[in-house]
């Protein structure tokens, strides 16, 4: 590993070499040390969000420490790595998570109360970092903790957003965004301004002939605008391993800067230039699972590969191995499609810079990358306008043109005279106008392809890349499910359940082994344990009800049942038949004698979730959600029956005190839309149950956790199809009740009914889509069967403890080892 300090002076730098904090009143002098120089406030002078700047920076220098030798280590041992491309990040907050990790949370929990603080008060100082829309973001997030966790040599690379997804506030029950400025002050990020990339767009590609005759293709001109790299350290639990997650940020040429304008007295539009080249990493697009084909988001695309790749080519480069040995070195997962245009760089990168053979590019190209794909929703498939591209980047689309030419050539080949066929799977779509389509791309230039859980897995290949299977043959398609990180959604969220799992399993081991919850089985029949359980369950819906009342002013009794959906405002999700189900209760509670009312089960109807800004109908489930939360929870004759709540700004850090209070989450997608699900791992290992379609990963739940511990219902996937075509084609009426919620939407109970007509059509008038009204009868039937079975406390309560003891398999550590295995071919590294 180089090194710039000459032997004799080392001993002097060993000597004074600094170990960060090592108990708590090394700890509170790191502390104090921080707010009175790094902050520069007098000492005493020190208010919370001070506190939890030294507090994180005391830390981060620990982090540090370990981050480089980390890296150190790596670099030496040159083992093969894993670069993890992603466009979103989910972080959320990083202070608990490297307190924990570092297993240094009591030292500062007792350290802050010396110093006048509660650490729980420290912790909410902090800024979630949301530089993600959902699922997608949140599973890269986890990802990260299990590669430093199990000590595989790991980076991630993304883009490091000014804006990250917006703040929801609700204002008269409607959604209104309001920009996510977050970098105001975080020590969690590291600036390299010594590394840096220049990235050119547009320009034009001329073709020349060397002396042997072979065509050089040189792209030039255009605009370069440079990428900066933001260095996170990402710790792992319990470990040294310290991984680095590069994000890029981009700024203005040097050579951009207009002198002409600038001298001609233009200063205000050369400024507008540098401003023009920063937009590129200014804001994440807010779009969960949909593509609306932005062409500065194709900017961000490339601009965020582009300066990955050259950073991973550098590396590999010192190390002066041949060209052949790239994948050997490096693997590349391709998060989405979002990344696809990395299997076009690197292919130009060895074809136009390196001077390879187009064939052995291609070779090496294919043999790194691995392309995860997570919806089959057609409005989320990425297309992109050749005409776009071409202006782009003119060098690129001739070599996506090229890949595509030989890859057809090789089909016809295989399937001669099948033109449909070749028409089928092309990269280049034949429409008005011709678009590249990202998947295909990424298809082509993978080897390994997969979903992120068994019914997605069986759905890619059966539809959307159904000819792709018939031509590369079904080995190159596999499964991964996904899994969450038990640090943040047990330990960190949960950390009384957490303690209480730790005394019966042996200690604090089932965060690093998931598998071991199993020894809780043993307990299920313990009076004593469930009590225990129930008691901390009951303490976490005592702090959400806190939460409720302190933000929207309602009241809500604990001990109801709380009923849990959040996630992203969507169709395929169906808040809607949520909704329409809270309000046939509402009904049905109305039309009771007083005393029959006494008898039911009463109900927390908890929401969350953001609508995309331009997703209309997602926005107007949101009001509807509102507007019958308004009415209910001040109708004195439903008192706490039930209760409507929307909370707003719904987020990681939210998330973390919504899920360990959930009774029941909804999961409720139209069977074969939701490709895997990731919170309904995290309420079922947080002792709650779900309700759910036979989707995604619920299905593979149920295997595990057993049938009787889920409420299952609804249309099963292979039914979908048939039942859509006679929406469209014969009898489509709604369902009985269903109908009466209408009536009731209609007659102005929650207010102006115009507010939701489109909803109710897009059911009634229109093919029902979403199946909402086939699976309005089996959901209300099965809610039922919830508030029967709630009434059973122990029972209750057994099936919790049952199902978490079962949930070992969704932790994102068995994920990621099946990717290093199945995959990216890769071993973690000693520590
Ligand atoms: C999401 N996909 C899926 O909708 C979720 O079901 C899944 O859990 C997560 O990915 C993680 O795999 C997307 O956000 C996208 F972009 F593909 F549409």
């Amino acid at each position: 590993v180089e090194a710039s300090i000459p032997e004799p002076q080392r001993e002097a730098w060993t000597k004074h070499e600094f170990s960060g904090f090592k108990d708590k009143d090394d700890f509170e002098r790191e502390v104090v040390r921080h707010v009175e120089t790094t902050l520069a406030r007098s000492i005493y002078n020190c208010d919370e969000s001070a506190a939890y700047s030294a507090a994180s920076l005391a830390f981060r220098d620990r982090l540090v420490k370990d981050w480089n030798k980390t890296q150190q280590r790596q670099t030496f041992t040159d083992s093969k790595r894993i670069y993890y491309l992603s466009l979103e990040f989910l972080m959320g907050r990083a202070f608990d998570n490297a307190m924990l990790n570092l297993g240094a949370k009591d030292t500062a929990k007792e350290g802050l109360a010396e110093l006048g603080f509660r650490i729980e008060d420290i912790i909410g100082q902090e800024h979630d970092a949301a530089l993600g829309n959902g699922g997608l973001g949140r599973l890269a997030a986890c990802f990260l903790d299990s590669m430093a966790t199990l000590n595989y040599p790991a980076w991630g690379y993304g883009l490091r957003y000014r804006y990250g997804i917006f703040k929801q506030e609700i204002i008269d029950g409607y959604q209104v965004e309001v920009p996510d400025y977050w970098l105001d002050f975080n020590p969690w990020e590291f600036p390299r301004h010594d590394v840096t990339v220049d990235i050119q767009f547009f320009g034009q590609v001329s073709k020349t002939q060397d002396e042997n005759g072979k065509t050089i293709a040189k792209w030039e001109g255009g605009d370069i605008v440079k990428a900066v790299a933001y260095d996170v350290p990402t710790p792992g639990y319990d470990t040294p391993s310290t991984n680095n997650l590069r994000l890029w940020s981009s700024k203005a040429a040097s050579g951009e800067f207009d002198f002409q304008k600038f001298n001609s007295g233009d200063y205000e539009s050369s400024v507008a230039d540098q401003q023009r080249a920063e937009t590129i990493s200014a804001v994440l697009y807010p779009n969960d699972n949909l593509d609306r084909g932005k062409e500065l988001r194709v900017k961000q695309q490339y601009f965020w590969v582009a300066a990955s790749l050259y950073d991973i080519v550098r590396r590999f480069k010192k190390t002066k191995r041949k060209w052949s040995e790239f994948p050997d070195q490096i693997a590349i997962q391709l998060n989405d499609t979002h990344p696809t245009l990395a299997i076009v760089e690197l292919q130009r990168i060895l074809i136009d810079i390196e001077g390879l053979e187009w064939d052995e590019a291609w070779n090496i190209v294919t043999s790194t990358f691995g392309y995860t794909n997570h919806t089959v929703l057609p409005e989320a498939l990425e297309k992109w306008p050749v005409g776009l591209i071409q202006h782009l980047l003119p060098r690129h689309l001739q070599i996506i043109y090229d890949i595509n030419l030989f890859f057809l050539h090789s089909v016809e080949r295989r399937f001669p005279n099948d033109r449909d066929l070749l028409r089928r799977v092309s990269i280049i779509e034949e429409s008005q106008p011709k678009m590249v389509r990202m998947a295909f791309l990424a298809v082509v230039g993978s080897h390994k392809v997969n979903g992120v859980a068994e019914l997605h897995s069986d759905l890619i290949q059966t539809t959307i890349f159904k000819d792709l299977v018939t031509i590369f043959g079904e080995d190159k398609f596999t499964n991964v499910t996904n899994g969450i990180t038990p640090r943040r959604w047990l330990h960190q969220a949960n950390p009384r359940l957490s303690e209480l799992i730790a005394s019966k399993t042996g200690g604090y081991e089932f965060l690093k082994d998931l598998t071991l919850l199993n020894k809780l089985e043993l307990f299920v029949d313990d009076k004593e344990f469930r009590k225990e359980w129930a008691e901390i369950k009951y303490a976490n819906k005592v702090v959400l009800a806190k939460y409720i009342k302190s933000t929207l002013g309602v009241s809500v009794n604990p001990a109801a049942l709380f009923d849990v959906q959040v996630k992203r405002i969507h169709e395929y999700k169906r808040q809607q038949l949520n909704i329409f189900g809270v309000i046939h209760r509402y009904l049905t509670l109305k039309a009771m004698s007083p005393e029959e009312r006494k008898k039911q089960q009463p109900r927390v109807s908890i929401f969350g979730g953001k609508a995309a800004p331009g997703y209309w109908m997602a926005k107007q489930i949101i009001h509807l959600i509102n507007s019958v939360g308004s009415l209910v929870n001040k109708d004195a004759d439903i008192g706490d029956a039930l209760k409507v709540i929307f909370l707003e700004d719904y987020n990681v850090s939210k998330a973390e005190i919504i899920i360990p209070a959930s009774d029941l989450s909804e999961h409720i997608s139209t069977a074969g839309t939701e490709a895997s699900g990731t919170s309904n791992m995290k309420f079922v290992l947080n002792g709650g149950l779900i309700i759910g379609t036979c989707d995604g990963a619920n299905i593979e739940i149920t295997r595990e956790i057993g049938q009787d511990n889920i409420f299952l219902f609804g249309t099963l996937s292979e039914d979908v199809e048939d039942l859509r075509h006679t929406h469209t084609y014969g009898e489509h009426t709604v369902d009985q009740d269903l109908a009466k919620v209408f009536d009731a939407i209609q007659g102005g109970m929650f207010g102006e009914p115009n507010d939701f007509q489109a909803m109710i059509s897009a059911v009634r008038d229109h093919s029902d889509y979403y199946l909402v009204s086939d699976d309005f009868q089996s959901y209300i039937d099965t809610h039922k069967m919830v508030d029967e079975e709630y009434q059973n406390q122990e029972e209750w309560i057994s099936k919790c403890i049952r199902s978490v003891a079962r949930m070992g398999f969704f932790s994102s550590d068995r994920c990621i080892n099946e990717y290093a295995e199945g995959i990216w071919n890769i071993e973690p590294l000693a520590v």
